[in-house]
């Protein structure tokens, strides 16, 4: 498969905004914990190598992906230059992920239309664990890698 064993979006390091100075907040759901901190440590390093200082990265815990917006919300109130959501939804018996899915990208999409602090997206909408494995450092990369790589670059845009 074309994407395998690596991140779908790929920015040249050295053309990734600086993150001295940088604030940036972290909400994360508890729900597929195995998932949700491996999205949370890939998001978390590649703000640290990018200079961004550990006193300047907040987490905030939530229970599940349905709270991300709240959380979001939360945090956007203590003004960061950006904010990453990151939560795991997996496919059950019922309709509920798709209430939850629909919920939180429209809700994560309004606190983008009404605030100037961007709010990235790094919520897995998966049919199965595998699949949420798979994009959580295993063979399709770490999505929590190419949410903080989108942080640092419209956090960067919204100061100019
Ligand atoms: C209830 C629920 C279910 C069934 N599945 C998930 C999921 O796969 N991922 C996730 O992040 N959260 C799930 N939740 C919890 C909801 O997001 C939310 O926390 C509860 O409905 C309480 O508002």
């Amino acid at each position: 498969m074309a994407t395998a064993h690596k991140n779908l979006s790929h920015f040249d390091p050295d053309q990734l905004p600086a993150g001295k100075g940088l604030s940036i907040a972290l909400v994360v759901a508890q729900w597929n914990h195995e998932i949700t901190a491996a999205l949370y440590e890939g998001a978390k390093a590649t703000l640290l190598s990018a200079g961004v200082q550990a006193a300047d990265i907040t987490t905030y815990r939530v229970p599940g992906s349905f709270e991300l917006i709240y959380g979001s919300k939360h945090a956007q109130s203590k003004n960061p230059d950006a904010v990453i959501a990151i939560g795991s939804v997996i496919q059950g018996a019922t309709k509920h992920f798709d209430f939850v899915c629909q919920a939180v990208s429209q809700g994560i999409k309004d606190l983008n239309v009404q605030s100037n602090i961007p709010v990235i997206f790094c919520v897995l909408t998966d049919n199965t664990l595998e699949q949420a494995q798979d994009r959580s450092g295993g063979k399709h990369g770490n999505k929590g890698v190419e949410a903080a790589e989108a942080a640092l670059q419209m956090a960067d845009l919204s100061k100019h």
